[in-house]
């Protein structure tokens, strides 16, 4: 069985990325596989499954994974820690890649990279009988080759210490990009919160002016579209707008003000 007739929809992301386009995504912290199904089919092309901050069991992040790919959406995984057993469980489930939170060093990175590749490039443990491998529908090799080649490794720029080791960081052989996590980034600068901040707002340009120089994709989370459009702008390819809270909490409270006014 060819292998990308079962699996069309991780390509779409990295071919994206590739020819120099956009991607838009969201986060999942809460909800369901229905809700992620319902934004997908808006169109948006990918989903950031968060297990870091959010209380998703395996098989929840697994139904979620299924959800995404009905919808056409790339099914990202955040796992909770840069863990070889955490990134191998999500992609083992069919994730189209990873998200490494707080990853400061090169060494780090190279971590991530490892447990995310097969040999020769990486130490991924090898399974031919999970549902990333389409339960064995697929020749064993083929899914080897597959996942290698459009398997996506975001790793995170969030502390200042990322930001002093970007230049190695950067030059990580086979990881696809950084992803910068803006609220944890603006902590360690001493300033959690402050997104309009100068200094704040000088440094995630020159993350993302510096990635992008380097030949890595770079992603980021964005308060909103007007954010999303300002770091496209700067170079930025893969853009996680909002949250399903974020989208869902100001129309509840939206609808309690309007009927409150009578
Ligand atoms: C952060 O803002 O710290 C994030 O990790 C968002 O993804
Ligand atoms: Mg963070």
């Amino acid at each position: 069985m060819d292998i990308y007739s079962l699996m069309p929809y991780k390509n779409k992301v990295k071919e994206k990325l590739a020819a120099g386009q956009t991607v838009n995504g969201i986060f999942y912290c809460n909800g369901r596989p229905a809700y992620v199904e319902m934004v997908g089919y808006a169109g948006l092309d990918f989903v950031i499954i968060d297990t870091e901050h959010s209380s998703h069991d395996a098989e929840m992040v697994e139904n979620m994974i299924r959800a995404a790919e009905v919808s056409g959406m790339a099914p990202i995984v955040r796992v909770y820690e840069n863990s070889p057993a955490l990134i191998l469980r999500a992609l083992d489930m069919g994730a189209g890649g990873v998200v490494i939170p707080q990853v400061n060093t090169a060494h780090e990175a190279r971590l991530a990279v490892t447990a995310a590749k097969f040999s020769p490039q990486g130490t991924r443990g090898v399974a031919g009988i999970t549902r990333g491998a389409r339960y064995g529908y697929v020749p064993l090799t083929d899914y080897v080759t597959y996942s290698n080649k459009n398997s996506l490794v975001f790793v995170q720029v969030e502390d200042v210490i990322a930001v002093n080791n970007l230049e190695e960081i950067l030059a990580v052989d086979g990881l696809d990009g950084i992803f910068i996590g803006p609220t944890d980034l603006s902590q360690s600068m001493g300033m959690t919160g402050q997104f309009d901040n100068p200094e704040y707002c000088r440094i995630v340009a020159d993350i993302i002016t510096r990635g992008v120089k380097a030949g890595k994709w770079v992603g980021i989370f964005c308060l909103d579209t007007t954010q999303a459009k300002h770091y496209r702008n700067l170079g930025a390819q893969f853009l996680a707008i909002g949250s399903d809270s974020m989208l869902f909490v100001p129309a509840v409270r939206n609808l309690v003000d309007e009927i409150k006014k009578g």
